[in-house]
């Protein structure tokens, strides 16, 4: 067993009371009302998920195993000479809430390059694909064609116990993720540089400076894709994708399934592909101003403009975040330093000067202020990643890493089969007619 798998176990074996004692001593506590709101309202605010992995403050932001983002980045082991820390070693933080030694991160590496060879079959699959087709649809075909590599299904047939689910879960989780960059890649090379093709990884390398590598980019790439995979990784349980890929594995569908369900969620303009639409709505403010810094009231028009006809500000606004997003902040941190004088950063920077005021004034969005899709795809672009449709790809292989671990969570607490009830209109009327 390597090293992150014997300390999960460890970890397992002694949170499984935890959650015994929880459902014997205290099943029947509420904890909690729903209201007519919420049910209408797609179920803002319900605390009807659990998980360890990440907790979300609407004021704060997101803290991986109670550690905020700048702590995550501070604390785990990096390359040498490098600004972002080893995404392998935030695995082993989300698995088990430890931050790792250097040299459990470097067993780790290790452990993720011997699982990187993808099959034939996934390329071919990435092939038949028209030029045309969204690069999100492709990977969720290419992690959807991998099903058949599942451990969990051939024990399962073998009629394997409940409590040992996490194992062969743990095995397919990593198998996966290890081989998440590569994919990712390929998509890439095959899309838009037909000419290069694949790069084959390099067995030196971990998984950011890898996917570097493979994307035919210089440093700081490799800092960029650590950065990138790591603030995109989690941010509880209750959006969209992190949400879909635990529900699709409570019915004990393998994690192939499960995270390209997750990868469809994230598909989704109000979700993950909100960074595609960010640079596509700026490349609209770009080509109307001929690329000259706009003044404050021409930013202001064209805000109004995209209200006004009905559209929502791509980047800005959330489900439960009530200030800035960290993750915008850590990339506008990141921009400063490395790209100040980008032009489209300084679009970028304009803007949160005055969209969160107009936001307000407009008086619908409950949070005025931009999340991690603001930003991101202003680094990308000037890394010489301009192809838009392809920045959710890049949040789906972050947002892998979240949604595996806690799988394998599920899996090991033996969390059961997720069914929610549904009630009819009629229904609803008769119970607040009734109260
Ligand atoms: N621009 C314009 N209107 C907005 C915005 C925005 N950025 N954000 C919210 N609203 C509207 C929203 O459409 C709704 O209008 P209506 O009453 O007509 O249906 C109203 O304000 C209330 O919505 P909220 O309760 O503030 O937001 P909700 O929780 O429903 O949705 C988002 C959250 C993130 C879907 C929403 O803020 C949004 O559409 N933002 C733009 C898209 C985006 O950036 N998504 C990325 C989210 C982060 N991620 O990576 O997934
Ligand atoms: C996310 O990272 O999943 C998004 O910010 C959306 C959310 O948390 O609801």
């Amino acid at each position: 067993m390597s090293t992150l798998k014997e300390k999960l176990h460890k970890k397992i074996i002694e949170h499984r009371p935890r959650t015994t004692k929880l459902l014997k001593d205290y099943g029947d506590k509420v904890i909690a009302k729903v209201t007519v709101e919420q049910v209408i309202g797609g179920m803002r605010g319900i605390k009807s998920l659990i998980t360890d992995i990440s907790y979300l403050d609407p004021y704060e932001g997101i803290r991986y195993r109670g550690y905020t983002l700048q702590e995550v980045l501070k604390k785990l082991p990096k390359a040498k000479g490098a600004e972002m820390p080893y995404v392998e070693g935030l695995y082993y933080l989300l698995l088990t809430g430890e931050i790792p030694a250097q040299n459990e991160v470097e067993d780790l590496i290790i452990d993720f390059n011997n699982r990187r060879i993808v099959p034939r079959y996934v390329w071919d699959v990435i092939d038949s694909f028209p030029s045309e087709s969204h690069p999100m649809a492709i990977l969720s075909a290419a992690v959807m064609s991998l099903e058949r590599e599942s451990h969990f299904n051939i024990k399962y047939k073998q009629g394997m116990n409940k409590k040992d689910y996490w194992n062969s879960t743990y095995e397919d989780a990593t198998n996966l993720l290890a081989k998440m960059p590569l994919i990712g890649a390929y998509i890439y090379n095959k899309l838009y540089h037909p000419e290069r093709g694949h790069r084959y990884p390099d067995p030196s390398l971990d998984f950011g400076a890898n996917f570097a590598y493979m994307m035919g980019k210089d440093k700081p790439y490799d800092d960029v894709s650590r950065m990138y995979f790591i603030i995109h990784a989690d941010h509880e349980s209750g959006n969209v994708s992190a949400h879909t890929g635990h529900l699709v594995a409570s019915s004990l569908s393998d994690v192939y399934y499960a995270t390209s369900a997750m990868i469809n969620g994230l598909a989704g303009p109000l979700h993950g592909l909100a960074n595609q639409e960010v640079l596509r709505w700026l490349q609209g403010l770009i080509d109307l101003t001929h690329g000259k810094l706009p003044s404050k009231d021409e930013l202001k028009a064209y805000v109004w403009k995209t209200l006004n006809s009905g559209q929502v500000i791509p980047g800005y606004g959330h489900a439960v975040l009530r200030k800035t997003d960290p993750r915008y902040t850590v990339q506008r941190e990141f921009c400063l330093k490395h790209l100040p004088n980008d032009n489209i950063f300084k679009y970028v920077d304009a803007l949160y000067n005055v969209v969160p005021d107009i936001l307000k004034e407009h008086g619908k969005a409950k949070n005025p202020w931009p999340n991690v899709d603001a930003q991101s795809g202003v680094v990308q672009w000037h890394y010489g990643v301009t192809q838009y449709d392809f920045y959710t790809v890049l949040f789906a292989i972050g947002r892998s890493i979240g949604v595996l671990s806690n799988i394998i969570w599920d899996r090991a607490l033996g969390y059961p089969l997720e069914r929610p009830k549904s009630i009819t209109t009629n229904m609803l009327e008769e119970m607040v007619q009734s109260k």
